[in-house]
């Protein structure tokens, strides 16, 4: 078919809603946007897991380990899904490891981040996985098959994981002075960096434009920035903290909550590499990698060999 044919097919799909699948033609730059946001999503998952990872030894009772440990097994199943929603577009999994690992391939800022005290897990859970839904809520009418598929299961468990941080504050907030401070300093440390999560303002954004037409992307950047201010902004008051932000008030006219200027050097500062903790995470994520070499050899080994069976049999 002409390539004329093949895109008004493609673009008509695209106008009624009807998802593109793996092997329906589509122009070679839709196919590498995903590709890129796929992927750069699946690494956040995985690489994700690591600052509560960090907090597993050290949960407070045997109920919280267990908890923390189910939330953190869900960010490797939702890597799972994501780069295998992403093997559909063509590349393969090594090849996305290998982006990862040689810095190549970006993953979500705010996982640069220490987790100093028991409560960062609950400011992870309400703020960070908080902004992921909501950005991932769009994500669900994503116009790409198996990443729209992918994200409907995921924000079913990123409900239960911002649940589960909420809560953990809530406790703190009704504790001594000592946990309410805690839960407070939490707090202080993790808002800036969750609003920098939705990314650039629209007007730095340079993928949004064309993401958008593409239905890829449903909200932009600030969009979902906003609808997050909101949503916290209410329920931190239900935790009787405060948000480390002076300029924060509620706007009559806009009916939005009006918030202070975003430190955009720190952001672009964290996603060029030289974030608190950017060179441990990497270091950790591939020293997993290695390690687990032998895991793949023994699968790899094990299908051949029932592979070979079949086929005697
Ligand atoms: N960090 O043109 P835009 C989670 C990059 S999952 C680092 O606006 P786009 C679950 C961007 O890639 C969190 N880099 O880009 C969990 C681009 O560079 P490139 C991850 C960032 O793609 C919770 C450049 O800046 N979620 O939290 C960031 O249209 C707890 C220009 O930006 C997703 O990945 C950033 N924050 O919009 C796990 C959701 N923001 O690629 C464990 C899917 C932007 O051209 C524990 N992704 N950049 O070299 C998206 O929705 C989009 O990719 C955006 C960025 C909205 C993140």
């Amino acid at each position: 078919m002409e390539l004329k044919k093949l895109e008004e097919i493609f673009q008509h799909k695209i106008d009624n809603e009807i998802k593109i699948e793996p092997k329906d033609w589509m122009p070679e730059a839709y196919r590498k946007t995903n590709i890129r946001q796929i992927s750069q999503h699946a690494h956040s998952e995985v690489v994700g897991m690591l600052p509560e990872g960090n907090w597993i030894t050290r949960a407070p009772s045997l109920k919280r380990k267990a908890i923390l440990l189910a939330k953190i097994q869900d960010e490797a199943g939702h890597g799972l899904y994501l780069y295998s929603a992403a093997e559909t577009l063509g590349i393969s999994r090594d090849e996305m490891i290998e982006q990862l690992h040689s810095g190549r391939a970006k993953y979500s800022s705010i996982f640069n981040y220490p987790t100093l005290t028991w409560a960062d897990m609950g400011a992870i859970g309400w703020l960070v996985d908080g902004a992921a839904i909501i950005n991932q809520v769009m994500l669900c009418r994503t116009s790409y098959g198996p990443y729209a598929r992918g994200m409907v299961r995921i924000c079913k468990e990123e409900s239960f994981h911002q649940r589960q941080g909420f809560e953990i504050l809530y406790v703190l907030s009704q504790g001594t002075d000592a946990q309410k401070a805690m839960c407070q300093d939490a707090i202080n440390r993790w808002w800036w960096p969750s609003l920098m999560m939705f990314g650039p303002t629209d007007a730095e954004s340079s993928n949004s434009e064309q993401s958008m037409l593409w239905k890829i992307k449903r909200k932009s950047n600030d969009e979902l920035r906003q609808q997050f201010v909101d949503m916290i902004a209410e329920q931190v008051k239900v935790l009787g903290m405060t948000l480390p932000d002076a300029d924060l008030k509620w706007n009559e006219t806009k009916k939005h909550y009006d918030f202070g200027a975003i430190n955009w050097n720190e952001f672009w500062n964290v996603v060029k590499g030289n974030g608190p903790c950017n060179k441990q995470r990497l270091n950790a994520r591939i020293a997993a990698h290695q390690n687990g070499a032998w895991v793949r050899e023994a699968a790899i080994a094990y299908a051949e060999k029932q592979k070979n069976k079949h086929k005697a049999a």
